[in-house]
């Protein structure tokens, strides 16, 4: 039984979690997703480790907001850190998506990087799940971007 837990906040003015959980539905229908919802970034470590730990989950998928002051930056590096810690411990990925909230001042561009990147890293975390360690080594060194266009290689 594969069971995916999905890791979000109230603090996040977009529901990534909701396009994130269509696409592991498509994708991995004989998963069994758990979500669990967090006041906030911070929050997110510790929900990470129950759904890995004591639910069993195969990998964990987080969705932060980070506001656009600086306490809220240090407040993803904690996060970040942790949740670094967390796959070093267990062993078990946790893939973070995190849309920081000066990354575009237009909301609609804001939204749309948010709703791309939940996507993208959902469909990142299923081709891990699923088929291991070389799932993505066929997109190496191809410049994939989550939230915006790819970037592309340098030289093909
Ligand atoms: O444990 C309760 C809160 O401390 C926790 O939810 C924090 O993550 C809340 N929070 C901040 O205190 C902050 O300064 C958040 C941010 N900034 C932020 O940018 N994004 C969050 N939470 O999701
Ligand atoms: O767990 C999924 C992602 O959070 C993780 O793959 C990050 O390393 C992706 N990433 C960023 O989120 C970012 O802001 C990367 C960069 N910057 C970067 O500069 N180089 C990367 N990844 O390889």
């Amino acid at each position: 039984m594969i069971k995916i837990g999905v890791v979000d906040t109230t603090f996040s003015r977009v529901d990534m979690a909701k396009y994130a959980i269509e696409v592991i539905e498509e994708n991995l229908p004989e998963a069994e997703i758990i979500r669990y919802t967090v006041p906030g970034i911070k929050d997110i470590p510790v929900a990470a480790r129950k759904l890995l730990i004591d639910e069993g989950c195969n990998a964990v998928l987080t969705l932060g907001w980070v506001g656009p002051g600086q306490v809220d930056k240090y407040s993803y590096l904690a996060m970040s850190v942790g949740l670094i810690m967390l796959q070093i411990m267990t062993g078990k990925h946790v893939i973070d998506v995190t849309v920081h909230e000066d990354e575009a001042s237009d909301p609609d561009e804001l939204y749309n990087i948010a709703v791309d990147r939940a996507r993208k890293h959902a469909l990142n975390l299923v081709m891990l799940v699923k088929y291991g360690r070389e799932a993505l080594t066929q997109y190496a060194g191809k410049g994939l971007r989550q939230g915006r266009p790819d970037a592309g290689p340098i030289k093909e």
